[in-house]
């Protein structure tokens, strides 16, 4: 009898201190027991888990298995690029994106639209305009594509890729850079005014590192838009890992650092070469370094098998080709789950 008095009044103070759910409610274990997918563990932390598709891919069932399943969070991989909705002036072709789009939805997953404008995969068109009517086509560019997705896209990736690499934190040369510093703010402006309920990005390689220049020129860029007004809600840090561009020591400095201009920050197209033990490590430094900052909102890997990414040769996925899980798979999901089974 002593024993169970005293057996209760822990329970009864336990539930008090808000550590033992009252009785009737689920129990302790159902509620701290570790979530079995990217998407059911990011989401506990506030966050989301995504993946880059490629709709082609959408009717191969290992492939559309692993998206449904561990994914709340869908980026089309190429079917938004100019070349794909745009590839006649004036013609927009959204069936390739529709079918990515539609099958995220359909599932209850938001959608991530990349990329607006891109100094890459323009359609031959454009190349040849230039000036004012440059300006103007790229600007309508922007107003129908958001138009259409108006809606159903959570966030776009408005402008990618406009900082050169180097030294010098320059502007990276190409025909929208050509119709004056200011088309960035203008594609923005365009955005908010297509799609007000859609979160704008600016989205970046080699940004993950605090000190270097293309980071700091990014970091000014978006400082000076929220300083001026420009609608810009969050940044994209790429975040593609090599042996010789390895997950920075500093990265959870520079993602705080945009945080502190007032945007969300996401790692937007997420890989890391490399195999076993040392690619699962780097994994959960790179996922441990966004659960350190609050406004890090999301993870989006770039593929789904290693066999389906842009640099296969290099593995740098979550799932092998056949479609099981890596060890890069369970430390991230470790890590999205508080790190309990380091
Ligand atoms: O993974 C994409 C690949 O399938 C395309 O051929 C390529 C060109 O459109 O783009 C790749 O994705 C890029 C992304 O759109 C922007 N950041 C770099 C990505 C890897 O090159």
């Amino acid at each position: 009898m002593r024993k169970l008095l005293s057996a209760s009044l822990i329970t009864a103070s336990l539930t008090t201190v808000g550590l033992l759910p009252p009785a009737g409610a689920a129990s302790a274990t159902t509620l701290t027991s570790p979530a079995t997918t990217l998407a059911a563990a990011a989401e506990r932390s506030g966050r989301y888990f995504g993946v880059a598709v490629q709709g082609y891919k959408l009717s191969d069932p290992t492939y559309a298995g692993i998206l449904d399943r561990e994914f709340a969070v869908v980026t089309p991989e190429n079917e938004l690029k100019l070349d794909a909705t745009e590839p006649v002036q004036g013609r927009f072709t959204f069936a390739p994106a529709d079918r990515v789009v539609d099958h995220a939805v359909r599932l209850g997953k938001r959608v991530r639209g990349q990329t607006l404008l891109w100094h890459s995969a323009q359609p031959s068109w454009l190349a040849s305009l230039r000036g004012a009517a440059l300006r103007q086509a790229m600007l309508n560019h922007v107003t129908q594509v958001a138009a259409h997705y108006r809606g159903r896209i959570q966030a776009w990736d408005v402008v990618g890729e406009v900082f050169a690499d180097g030294p010098t934190g320059a502007r990276r040369d190409s025909n929208f850079q050509r119709t004056g510093d200011d088309w960035i703010e203008a594609a923005f402006r365009a955005a908010r005014a297509a799609d007000p309920g859609a979160k704008l990005c600016y989205n970046d390689y080699n940004i993950e590192n605090w000190v270097h220049a293309k980071t700091q020129a990014v970091h000014r860029m978006v400082r000076d838009f929220r300083a001026r007004g420009v609608p810009i809600d969050c940044v994209g840090l790429q975040s593609h890992f090599t042996a010789n561009h390895p997950v920075p020591a500093d990265f959870a400095t520079t993602i705080r650092n945009f945080a502190a201009l007032g945007v969300d920050v996401q790692l937007s197209e997420l890989d890391i070469e490399g195999s076993g033990a040392t690619q699962a490590e780097n994994y959960r430094r790179a996922v441990t370094a966004c659960l350190a900052v609050d406004r890090c909102t999301g993870i989006t890997v770039w593929g789904v098998r290693d066999s389906d990414s842009w640099r296969a040769s290099g593995t740098p996925l979550l799932f092998d080709p056949t479609g099981a899980p890596k060890p890069a798979y369970t430390a991230v999901l470790d890590s999205l789950n508080g790190g309990a089974c380091r």
